[in-house]
């Protein structure tokens, strides 16, 4: 008898695509080159499932294309790359990864801050360049991390972790700003005061953006609001690209209207904006907050039991658009 048929997109664990066969005929892009629209949709054919990552946009090209596909299961917490609604038209269900890439995110998002305020990776090149040849008392003096004002724009579960981290561990006040205010027992355990965008922007210390994005979220961050910022301020993006207008950071990084930025996503990664990489006072990371063994295993892993659960049970552990079970999924 011929098993159900899914694509996984991009190379993953072994033990995940091998939990799958228990299932399905797997077909896995071990190449693992993003392939492109026109690729998708051919190895899409025939396939009732998909694990897809952030570098594949499936839209409802995607879905009428593919009329035997009934699950996209995102390999990421953040779903800008599904056209969800046109998605739910087709009757294809989404699922993402929450949860599982939680802390990791969080501790990822203070190791890139601290490392712009402290100028890690400019003080690391200077020293491989040999350029070190007499210590003296202002070498690369950077921002005070505890004690400090920590400003969070975006303020879910990734948000909350790094608050944590920040009022508990870090002794640091901590404020934030997110369409909707969290619950004041939350509030309380975050120690975190809620503020406008523009109290957010002039009292931050340093800034970090932990928001999904959208179109209301598209260059959130761009020459006007860093204006606004405090000349000593460091901006973090662990986000996604676009949520930060890149050239008028670069611009504004150049001449030092703030200290520095440490930066973990970009606007069309993987390309960078050449500007960005000229500056200094900016810490680049290819988008890796969430890459640990761990975390993403478990992060494949949740993709792959969505995929299991809905084609096996109807019932996906995360999903995005639950309510087109029963009501014009595809059967
Ligand atoms: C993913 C991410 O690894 O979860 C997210 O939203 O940005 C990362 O953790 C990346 O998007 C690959 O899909």
């Amino acid at each position: 008898m011929t098993r159900p048929a899914i694509l996984i997109t991009r190379k993953v664990f072994p033990d995940v695509v091998e939990h799958l066969r228990q299932h399905f005929d797997v077909d896995h892009n071990d190449a693992d080159g993003v392939l492109s629209p026109a690729q998708l949709i051919e190895r899409l054919q025939g396939k009732v499932g998909a694990l897809t990552t952030g570098s594949e946009r499936i839209d409802g090209a995607v879905a009428g294309a593919c009329p035997q596909l009934r699950i996209v299961a995102n390999i990421a917490v953040g779903y800008n790359n599904f056209d969800v609604p046109a998605l739910s038209a087709a009757g294809v269900l989404a699922t993402n990864t929450p949860d599982v890439l939680t802390e990791t995110t969080a501790d990822f998002g203070f190791a890139l801050l601290m490392a712009t305020a402290r100028r890690l990776t400019e003080s690391e090149h200077f020293l491989r360049a040999g350029q070190w040849n007499r210590w003296a008392l202002d070498m690369f003096a950077g921002a005070e991390v505890h004690g400090s004002t920590l400003g969070i724009l975006g303020m879910g579960r990734i948000g909350q972790a790094i608050a944590r981290r920040g009022a508990h561990g870090f002794g640091m006040k901590v404020i934030y700003h997110n369409r909707s205010r969290l619950d004041a027992a939350t509030e309380a355990e975050c120690k975190a005061r809620y503020v406008d965008k523009a109290t957010l922007l002039r009292e931050a210390d340093h800034l970090i953006l932990v928001l999904p994005y959208s179109a209301e979220s598209h260059h959130a961050i761009g020459a006007a609001e860093i204006a606004q910022m405090k000349p000593t301020a460091t901006l973090t993006n662990i986000a996604r690209g676009g949520i930060v207008d890149d050239a008028a950071l670069a611009a504004a990084l150049k001449e030092r209207r703030i200290a520095a930025a440490g930066l973990d996503v970009f606007e069309g990664e993987p390309k960078v904006h050449p500007d960005l990489l000229t500056v200094p006072n900016v810490v680049l990371t290819p988008h890796i907050a969430s890459a640990t063994i761990q975390t993403r295993r478990a992060m494949a892993m949740l993709a792959a039991d969505n995929v299991i659960d809905y084609l096996t049970t109807g019932q996906p552990r995360t999903p995005l658009n639950a309510d087109i079970i029963g009501k014009g999924a595809r059967p």
